[in-house]
């Protein structure tokens, strides 16, 4: 049976990211941590956790026995944008000492890129797997070094290594903090609660998404897949649909006929946007450890619609 330590657990992807490894592992084998403190620790082991802290990340990892890090801290496009050196030193300083932590007790790796590490000179139609990455944004930088690094710790220390390149993630449960990609989660919050929205994304900006069921499970396939298919290691490109943001709008428009968007453009949040793909191929994934996805953008308007009511009563 796998331990599991998750960083930034208390995060957008984090705090599903441990409710699912529990119902698969158990909850005693997957060890939460975050800056932050959990409300509800009963679920399960949790200890506070500043990643950029070496000494108690070796000594947690070690006491719980971990045979696996799952590390999710990071700070996210937009908010990485306003403090460019606090983004390096937390992004850059956690990923290396989760990466020697593992090194140093021989666990199996996992930490996400995203498509953030592609910038304005990588193909925007089809983005390849292997491709151009000269991002424009700090945490683009963050990500291709940290793709970069997870391949150096493969191939340098035998260290099992493994990621995907993330699109944004759409869920109804954790809130995304500081992203360029959140106006998609955003717009079912207001369609329930105001019946419009205005985007901070201009119309016919397109961008990668997936739901968040689908991330999940795309990590745990990933973390399960036989390495000896594994062509690549780190940073499969993954994605489910890609749409701008009037088709999102007309996905909701199905559920509530009603609903309205209109634009005021974030020039800062517009400018990532527009340096990242508008649909990248992930090709590779479904190749070598069989990704697939459940949700299109009509499946998920749905879920989301009918999920977040639940929650906003
Ligand atoms: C962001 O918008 O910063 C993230 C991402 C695509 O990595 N959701």
């Amino acid at each position: 049976m796998k331990k599991i330590m998750v960083t930034g657990a208390l995060g957008q992807i984090g705090s599903e990211l441990v409710a699912k490894l529990r119902a698969e592992y158990g909850s005693n084998n997957v060890l939460a941590t975050d800056i932050r403190v959990s409300d509800n620790r009963e679920e399960g082991p949790f200890e506070r956790l500043d990643v950029t802290d070496a000494d108690n990340m070796h000594a947690l990892a070690k006491d719980f026995g971990a045979d696996t890090m799952m590390h999710m801290a990071a700070l996210l496009s937009a908010t990485a944008e306003k403090n460019p050196l606090f983004a390096w030193n937390l992004n850059m300083g956690g990923l290396m000492n989760a990466l020697e932590v593992s090194r140093e007790l021989d666990l199996q790796f996992f930490t996400p890129s995203s498509i953030g590490a592609f910038g304005p000179s990588t193909p925007k139609q089809g983005t390849p797997q292997d491709t151009l990455q000269r991002p424009t944004t700090m945490y683009g930088v963050n990500k291709v070094a940290g793709e970069l690094l997870c391949d150096y710790y493969f191939h340098k220390f035998g260290l099992d290594t493994r990621g995907v390149r993330f699109p944004g993630l759409i869920s109804y449960v954790a809130h995304p903090g500081g992203g360029t990609t959140d106006y998609a989660v955003d717009i079912y919050y207001k369609a329930l609660q105001e019946g419009k929205y205005t985007s901070y994304i201009a119309e016919g900006t397109y961008m990668d998404m997936m739901y968040m069921p689908d991330a999940l499970q795309a990590i745990v396939d990933l973390m399960e897949a036989d390495p000896s298919k594994l062509v690549h290691r780190n940073a499969f490109n993954v994605t489910a649909m890609s749409f701008e943001p009037s088709q999102i709008a007309a996905a909701i428009r199905k559920q509530i006929p009603t609903f309205e968007i209109d634009y005021d453009v974030d020039p800062e949040r517009q400018a990532i946007a527009d340096s990242w793909p508008d649909a990248i191929d992930a090709t590779a994934a479904v190749e070598e450890w069989g990704f697939k996805v459940d949700y299109d953008l009509d499946k998920m308007t749905a879920d989301m619609l009918e999920k977040l009511q639940l929650k906003l009563k």
